[in-house]
């Protein structure tokens, strides 16, 4: 009985320490009504802001972005080529512009450059730039790997603490009925 009630406190400070894990996540969505149309060499560009989230400068450990197109193409007659230009971050020499089909979802890590901008102003710009063709943008969401700060540090490892001496208390019972 002892020892079932102490391996359920076992398991219940492992998923203390778990869920006191370093890393937190902050996703932001932007969406554009029921779409923002881009037509041919048309341009269209946003902020994400992170700082609304909770976001402590500095802690962004990775990032990546989703940004959700739609071909406006006609039920009959299908339109031509679609290409598009994203651009994250003013100046981004790793981002860089790419160039997709705008027709489904596009997804893409961040390179250094824009990390460490979301890193110094909790912001990120973005803007897609129809090259070719017309279509909608819908939505982009931005997630954000961080390793904030745990405050709870010397209460998880007082309880790890507190744990492991109900263990040993446990374990010196047995021995003794033993
Ligand atoms: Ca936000
Ligand atoms: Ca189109």
């Amino acid at each position: 009985m002892l020892i079932k009630s102490l391996k359920s406190l076992v398991v219940t400070v492992a998923c203390l320490l778990s869920a006191n894990s370093f890393a937190g996540l902050i996703t932001d969505v932007e969406t554009f009504g029921s779409g923002q149309k881009l037509n041919a060499l048309q341009q269209f560009s946003w902020t994400h802001n992170i700082l609304d989230q909770g976001f402590t400068f500095g802690t962004a450990e990775s990032a990546s972005i989703k940004i959700a197109f739609r071909d406006d193409e006609k039920k009959f007659f299908k339109d031509g080529f679609e290409f598009a230009t994203i651009q994250i971050g003013f100046v981004d020499l790793q981002d860089g512009s790419l160039l997709t089909i705008p027709t489904a979802s596009w997804f893409g890590d961040l390179g250094l450059s824009s990390l460490a901008k979301l890193n110094a102003d909790g912001t990120l710009f973005v803007q897609v730039t129809s090259t070719l063709g017309d279509f909608f943008v819908d939505s982009s969401t931005l997630s954000v790997v961080t390793s904030d700060v745990d405050v709870s540090v010397p209460e998880t490892s007082s309880l790890m603490l507190f744990g492991l001496g109900l263990l040993g208390l446990g374990l010196m019972r047995r021995k003794v009925r033993a």
